[in-house]
């Protein structure tokens, strides 16, 4: 079967477009692989669209004016892939113990359907065995209650609606912690972080709207094709329109090269394909930051000549006068770079970095768009800094088409930040919390995701709660990790489908399937509807409708609401069980938390294109300390983090075509001509050549952290690659046994997986 490992796998360069026939190829062979009935295949239609059901993949915005199908390849992955008629029941826990199942491979894990039943794990046999909720609600309840609240942690992951988040927040708090670490600690809390600081909002200040008066666009470290599809079409409609797209990818992403629009008949017909970058940079991992210390040298180089021959300025002096601090201090910083340092630091000629910034000097609004190329690096904050230097320099943010346009991940990860996940105390109401609660919140900072991998490993974790993810399977030091996790006291895992995270049980366990978002979700009150929030701060109501993978799934806020009741002492302001009855009572709740942003809730959920929480930077006024928006001087021109040195690569850990995060669809990589496996090392031939290895060896790749832990990938197939020297690609999270937890960005602690020291073991 094509999707099934192959012992013959197939390495060779595609030649298609992103969407086109190859996307509806790939979707014909998913359908039927998961057995999704054509009933739920009608469910497809109701994807991102008022009233329907909103996407479980990634936070890209739903627009008002939306397509016949709102949905794009990964989508309908993501939605047969929850619709699937398979199912892993108590008799496939009877025969299979945890040790063995420990040898599967995530991808027949996962595949192997939904789950169907409450579980407790017994130690005797290694097995789960099934068990009522009411005994797994108590069970939970006896574990927790002797627990110093301080080593319990309450992880999520971004898909969690902002109901249930809300919920969770508020019962980790009145608890008595802020252990409230989420998928957004190894994702885009370098943006929070530096977007925070830099402008005083932690997310983006653009909307889709922009992309219709942007004249360029500057598109740093996404791969859009694989993980925000739907937003080829926006990009496709800039290019028509002449928008210049200046891409930096140490990668050539097919996504960022061309597009075939699979719903377009025309251009299906006739295999036309839009170019979607104008200009392709294959920037040095970690490079970003020497490569806009580049362009920003020749905006400023131009803008003394421009000034001293009495021409317009290229800089935009008003605005930098007006609404930024620091700037004096970066331009020295940008006068004294060095143009050697620069082009090493970078990978890039000078001559390229001109031709950016001649388009960037050019255009009057730009948006900069970025993933996880930046994010992810010790440097991964002062990258985004960076990007905001850049914009503020010419004025470009707080204007129609201008801003900083992070691409969020899971798709409510920027919302469940907005209704309290977050270990933070200052991102919390915490005054008006006590307010409507009556209870004493805690002000301590509470764990993020490293601080918890530490906790766990050092033992002062006692009890991990799981609302969703694969927690042990996406954070770094995969070793040491799982052999840590079974010394814990409790884990509870609350998911849709089996993962190995669930196969290291603590020494009480509880796995609790839950309904999806495309599921019906029916309470006391009738058919509930939850809310989830777009990487463009657009709020979105979705309804699920299809037929629940089992009679004995509770929603995720039953769940929650369940464990509230026990392990908290009764309180006359909140009733759980009421909630649980009726989700518009939570809203009204969340309403009262933050009424600047949910004023109104429930008359606007289902507004077409969701309604926007606003952004004060979007308005040029900065809530940061000196009120103005601030420039930063990076300290280095390298994101990396670390020096480099013979034989050591900085690898980066990527996604594939065929997955969501940890959850992996199948074995091909399409658009990198990847058929059949995922043990791949993407390599520069000339480093290939250098150290002597050839292509389609089995080589291992080795942990070159320097400190003095042995950490090891076997069974890599060697792909010669166009990628810059000195870079190595391969899967996450296979490849997640080789970072060090220690191996962050710095100010963030977002692990620092797209530059990973390694040395390659042949
Ligand atoms: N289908 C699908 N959709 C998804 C996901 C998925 O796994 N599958 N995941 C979701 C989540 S949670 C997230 S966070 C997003 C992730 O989406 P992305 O942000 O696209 O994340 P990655 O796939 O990890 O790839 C990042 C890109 O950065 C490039 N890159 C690596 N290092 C550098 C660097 O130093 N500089 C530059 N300029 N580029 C670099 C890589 O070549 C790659 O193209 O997608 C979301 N959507
Ligand atoms: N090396 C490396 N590591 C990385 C990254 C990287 O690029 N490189 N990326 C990081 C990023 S950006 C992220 S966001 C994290 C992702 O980390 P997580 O969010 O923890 O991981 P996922 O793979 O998205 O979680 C998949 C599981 O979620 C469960 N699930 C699916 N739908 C639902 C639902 O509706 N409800 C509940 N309760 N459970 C559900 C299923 O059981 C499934 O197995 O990984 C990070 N780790
Ligand atoms: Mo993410």
């Amino acid at each position: 079967m094509a999707e099934q490992k192959s012992d013959k796998p197939q390495i060779k360069p595609f030649a298609g477009p992103a969407g086109g026939w190859g996307s509806v190829r790939s979707l014909a062979e998913i359908m039927p692989r998961e057995h999704v009935k054509p009933e739920a295949l009608r469910e497809l239609a109701r994807q991102n669209k008022p009233d329907g059901f909103m996407c479980v993949s990634c936070a890209w915005p739903k627009p008002a004016d939306h397509h016949p199908f709102e949905f794009c390849e990964e989508g309908a992955k993501a939605t047969a892939w929850e619709l699937t008629t398979f199912r892993t029941t108590p008799e496939f826990f009877a025969e299979h113990s945890l040790a063995e199942l420990r040898g599967w491979k995530d991808y027949d894990l996962e595949q192997h359907g939904r789950l169907t039943h409450p579980l407790r794990y017994d130690a005797a046999t290694d097995k789960y065995v099934a068990c009522s909720w009411e005994e797994a609600f108590d069970g939970i309840a006896a574990e927790l209650g002797p627990l110093d609240p301080k080593s319990v942690v309450f992880y999520s992951s971004g898909r969690t609606s902002l109901e249930a988040s809300y919920m969770y927040g508020l019962m980790a708090r009145m608890f008595g912690n802020q252990n409230l670490p989420d998928s957004s600690n190894m994702c885009h809390e370098s943006t929070s972080v530096g977007l925070k600081a830099a402008i005083g909002v932690p997310v983006g200040t653009t909307q889709l709207e922009d992309f219709k008066h942007c004249d360029a666009i500057l598109f740093f470290g996404q791969n859009v094709g694989s993980n925000a599809p739907r937003m080829l079409h926006d990009l496709r409609d800039c290019r028509k329109r002449g928008v210049e797209i200046v891409t930096f990818n140490p990668l050539k992403e097919r996504g960022l090269e061309r597009f075939t629009d699979p719903q377009n008949p025309i251009e299906m017909a006739t295999l036309g394909e839009t170019a979607i970058s104008t200009q392709y940079h294959q920037v040095k991992a970690g490079g970003d930051i020497a490569a806009m210390m580049g362009i920003a040298k020749f905006l400023v180089e131009w803008d003394d000549a421009a000034l001293a021959a009495g021409e317009p300025a290229v800089l935009d002096h008003d605005f930098i006068e007006q609404h930024t601090s620091g700037f004096p201090d970066f331009l020295n910083a940008v006068r004294a770079a060095d143009w050697a340092a620069i082009e090493h630091e970078s990978g890039l000629p000078q001559a390229e970095l001109e031709d950016s910034a001649r388009i960037y000097a050019k255009a009057k609004a730009v948006l900069a768009i970025y993933g996880m190329g930046l994010t992810q690096h010790v440097k991964g904050v002062e990258n985004v800094r960076m990007v905001v230097n850049l914009l503020l320099m010419r004025g470009n943010i707080g204007k129609p088409g201008a801003g900083p346009t992070p691409v969020r991940g899971h798709s409510n990860v920027q919302g469940q930040r907005t209704v309290g996940i977050t270990e933070k105390t200052e991102l919390v109401p915490v005054d008006r919390l006590e307010a409507q609660y009556g209870f004493t919140a805690p002000r301590e900072k509470g764990l993020d995701t490293v601080e918890s991998c530490r906790g766990v490993i050092d033992g002062s974790v006692k009890a991990f709660i799981a609302l969703g993810g694969n927690f042990l399977r996406a954070v770094p030091e995969t070793g040491p990790m799982e052999e840590a996790w079974t010394r814990l006291q409790l884990s509870v895992q609350i998911a849709t489908k089996l993962n190995r995270n669930h196969l290291f049980p603590g020494k009480v366990a509880y796995l609790l399937p839950c309904l999806g978002r495309i599921e019906e979700d029916v309470q006391a009150s009738g058919p509930q509807a939850v809310s989830v929030e777009d990487s463009t701060s657009c709020i979105h109501g979705s309804r699920g409708k299809a037929k629940p993978a089992s009679p004995h799934l509770l929603s995720e806020p039953a769940i929650v609401g369940a464990i509230a009741k026990r392990i908290l002492p009764p309180n006359p302001h909140v009733d759980w069980d009421a909630w649980v009855a009726d989700y518009r009572r939570i809203r009204v709740a969340i309403a009262e938390t933050y009424p600047e942003v949910f004023k109104d809730y429930e008359t606007r959920l289902f507004t077409p294109g969701g309604f926007w929480k606003g952004n004060k930077a979007s308005e040029r006024i900065w809530l940061t300390a000196s009120k103005k928006a601030e420039f930063l001087v990076p300290e280095h021109l390298s994101a990396a983090g670390f020096a480099d040195a013979p034989g050591r690569y900085r690898l980066m850990t990527l996604r594939s075509n065929d997955q969501f995060n940890t959850t992996i669809y199948g074995y091909h990589d399409r658009f990198r001509g990847v058929k059949g496996t995922r043990d791949v090392l993407f390599i520069n031939a000339a480093d290939m050549a250098e150290a002597g290895l050839s292509a389609g060896q089995i080589v291992a790749l080795e942990s070159d952290a320097g400190d003095g832990k042995a950490r090891r990938q076997e069974g890599l197939i060697v792909t010669p690659y166009d990628i810059p020297r000195g870079c190595l690609g391969a899967y996450y999270p296979e490849c997640n046994v080789l970072i060090p937890v220690e191996h962050h960005a710095e100010e963030s602690h977002v692990p620092a997986a797209k530059s990973v020291p390694v040395r390659i073991a042949a």
